[in-house]
């Protein structure tokens, strides 16, 4: 049994989805009903996944760890096939991630009302420009790595949701919309936003 530390809504989500479609029990324990998280995880973020003596974190860490360990074939096991799949889940962790995080950052560090203003349209505008690009990817692809959905396409699907957290204007396209609730009508993912919205109406 796998635990995974997750905070309702966040990056966490897609792993939790991601355990669903491996099929593999996890318990979750919501990062903010944890004492001592610090004990966990000394930067205070999830995902934290503990698998027996092995804590882990790092989102793409435990996403290759889950997809190896259970042989996933959404991992493949030929080039080129598996560089562009590493490409893909990278440009989410690594670059949609930290483009939504500067939204999080704003809100928090910039107290300045015009400056927030004009920060908050400039980082709009960059996370609008990458999901251009993923707009015209998926005009050529059902999903963001073929034809079938993959953990990429789950992390896509929960940060395209923080931008309603912020008073920002990000264009998503119809391809990207279509995507978007593609994965959340796919069962792992539902499963995981059912579970996760009955933890926290039981706290
Ligand atoms: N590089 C980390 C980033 C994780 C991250 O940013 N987690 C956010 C939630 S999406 C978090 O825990 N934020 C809470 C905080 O920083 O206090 C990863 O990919 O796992």
């Amino acid at each position: 049994m796998y635990t995974l530390y997750y905070m309702p809504g966040a990056c966490s989500r897609a792993i939790h989805a991601l355990l669903n479609e491996l099929d593999v029990p996890v318990e979750l324990v919501d990062r903010n009903q944890t004492d001592h998280f610090d004990h966990v995880n000394p930067m205070g973020q999830v995902p934290v996944l503990v698998d027996g003596d092995l804590v882990l974190r790092e989102g793409v860490a435990i996403i290759l760890y889950l997809l190896e360990k259970h042989n996933s074939a959404m991992l493949p096991a030929q080039q080129p096939a598996r560089a562009r799949f590493l490409q893909q889940l990278l440009f989410a962790n690594a670059t949609m991630h930290p483009a939504y995080g500067r939204l999080f950052f704003i809100s928090q560090a910039i107290t300045n009302e015009a400056a927030q203003k004009e920060a908050y349209e400039k980082a709009g505008a960059m996370i609008s420009n990458l999901w251009a690009t993923v707009e015209q990817h998926l005009e050529r692809n059902r999903f963001m790595c073929g034809e079938t959905p993959t953990v990429v396409d789950m992390m896509l699907a929960v940060y395209a949701n923080w931008g309603e957290l912020f008073p920002v204007d990000i264009q998503l396209g119809p391809n990207v919309k279509a995507l978007v609730e593609r994965v959340h009508a796919h069962p792992a993912f539902a499963r995981a936003v059912q579970i996760e919205e009955a933890q926290q109406q039981a706290v």
